[in-house]
């Protein structure tokens, strides 16, 4: 089966041939992470593209974000492990200001079939809500995720209120997401890690755990 067509699915937003091609997908045997990654995602891409030339505008970018998230609401089952959370605490969230959360829920889904627990605290988070939940929950890591440039100076100040508050000592802090650059994130803010994709801050999530990867 050609799964280019999954990838034209989610470019035009058809979001029923999407569902259908997944569920195929499924039923041939392909691997659930290798759908995400080599067709659901460059899909997302090519509709940014479009959106970037001013082909499509914000209801159509809509429009192939819940396709796309429809696709990967079939996968999940097939990823998550029920493993015991005894791996450590990890807060994630986007961004204040960025509304974007499908790549913050992917990390999510790999984080928790890693055998992390994860507390998610949605989009648009201000600073001070990350520091209270790290609190709160006693976590391990922090994790931010961030789409847009105008996101920066949030990544910045949240960054910097966590490693100034009473949890900072404790806290490890990754940060991810297209927007981002591991100049910026380890340089400017002062975060332990950058990670380019979900698999990446995983492995750096371990790392910065002394766990075996
Ligand atoms: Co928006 N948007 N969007 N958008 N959108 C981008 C990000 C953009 C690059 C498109 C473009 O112009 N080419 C552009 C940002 C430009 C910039 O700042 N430089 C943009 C813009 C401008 C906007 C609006 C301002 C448009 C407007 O209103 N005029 C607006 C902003 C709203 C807001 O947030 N305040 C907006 C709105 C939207 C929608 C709501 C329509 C929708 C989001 C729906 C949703 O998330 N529920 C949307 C979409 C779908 C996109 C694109 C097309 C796709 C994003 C996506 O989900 N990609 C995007 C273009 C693009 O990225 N190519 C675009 C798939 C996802 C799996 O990838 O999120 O990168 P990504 O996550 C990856 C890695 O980055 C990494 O791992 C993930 C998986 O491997 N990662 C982490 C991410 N977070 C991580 C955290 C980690 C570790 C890794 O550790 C904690």
């Amino acid at each position: 089966m050609n799964l280019d067509a999954l990838t034209e699915a989610v470019v035009k937003g058809k979001r029923k041939d999407a569902v259908e091609l997944t569920q195929q997908a499924i039923r041939d045997g392909h691997d659930p992470e290798k759908i995400i990654n080599t067709y659901l995602i460059p899909g997302l891409n090519r509709v940014g593209e479009r959106f970037q030339k001013r082909e499509i505008f914000v209801p159509e970018m809509m429009i192939s974000a819940k396709t796309m998230q429809a696709c990967v609401e079939l996968l999940k089952p097939l990823i998550a492990k029920d493993t015991a959370p005894a791996l450590g605490v990890i807060v994630i969230g986007t961004v204040f200001g960025d509304l974007h959360d499908i790549g913050k829920n992917l990390v999510k889904l790999l984080l928790e079939s890693s055998g992390f627990k994860v507390v998610d605290l949605g989009e648009n988070v201000p600073s001070q809500k990350f520091v209270e939940a790290a609190r709160l929950h006693d976590a391990s890591v922090v994790g931010l995720s961030s789409l847009l440039t105008t996101g920066d100076p949030y990544v910045e100040e949240t960054v910097k209120a966590i490693k100034a508050s009473d949890v900072g000592a404790k806290v490890r802090i990754i940060c991810g997401g297209a927007a981002l650059t591991p100049k910026f994130v380890e340089g400017q803010c002062g975060a332990d890690a950058y990670a380019k994709d979900a698999a990446d801050g995983v492995n750096k999530i371990k790392k910065l755990l002394e766990i075996a990867v």
